[in-house]
């Protein structure tokens, strides 16, 4: 198995233009479509995205429904609710840790070999980015150690200024630099 850190990759770029088995769209617990990176998704994905949401019935903060993901070039699309930032003391590390850990669950039971996660609750929902990338690649980093099935997780990031905090994150939770490649 190869080690964590030779599967995560840090990418810049638009999450609905990635190629892999699965994407992850941060959503709210209405599963009915929103703005953002939600919003961006349904628009890719089209319409049946939508009919498919409405029969799951929403998803609570922290966990994760899966569906298909129509006419993205991922084969699925997993939903996962983050928390709203209310100021750091109401779970909020622990519920975006769990949106990780419990998409990565979900890609595992369904055979995904590769997945693409944005910046979870770091729009809309105010989380601090910094914050969020640390939490982000030390669950991915925790998971993949655990999981030999899942072969990359790409963390893509909506512009530079995401880029440059998932690239801090990496060196205070491997304690070197991120290397492309
Ligand atoms: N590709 C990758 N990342 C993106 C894209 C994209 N196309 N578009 C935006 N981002 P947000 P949240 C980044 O607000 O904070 C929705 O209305 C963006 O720069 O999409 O979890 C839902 O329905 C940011 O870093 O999600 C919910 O109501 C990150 O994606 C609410 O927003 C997340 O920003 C969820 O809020």
């Amino acid at each position: 198995m190869k080690p964590a850190k030779e599967r995560i990759r840090i990418v810049e770029g638009d999450i609905t233009k990635q190629e892999t088995d699965a994407i992850v769209n941060a959503a709210n617990s209405s599963l009915l479509g929103g703005g953002g990176v939600d919003g961006a998704i349904h628009r890719a994905a089209g319409p049946e995205l939508l009919e498919e949401c409405r029969g799951l019935g929403g998803c609570p903060t922290g966990e994760a429904r899966i569906t298909k993901g129509y006419r993205l070039p991922a084969k699925h699309v997993i939903h996962t609710v983050g928390p709203v930032w209310r100021g750091g003391n109401r779970g909020e590390p622990e519920l975006l840790a769990a949106c990780y850990r419990n998409s990565l669950k979900l890609a595992v039971e369904h055979g995904v070999r590769t997945i693409a996660f944005p910046s979870i609750s770091t729009g809309a929902y105010r989380f601090p980015l910094d914050q969020a990338a640390r939490i982000a690649i030390k669950e991915c980093k925790a998971f993949l150690d655990q999981e030999p099935s899942i072969e990359e997780v790409s963390l893509v990031c909506f512009g530079p200024a995401a880029s440059d905090a998932y690239r801090k994150a990496w060196r205070e939770v491997f304690g070197e630099e991120y290397r492309e490649g």
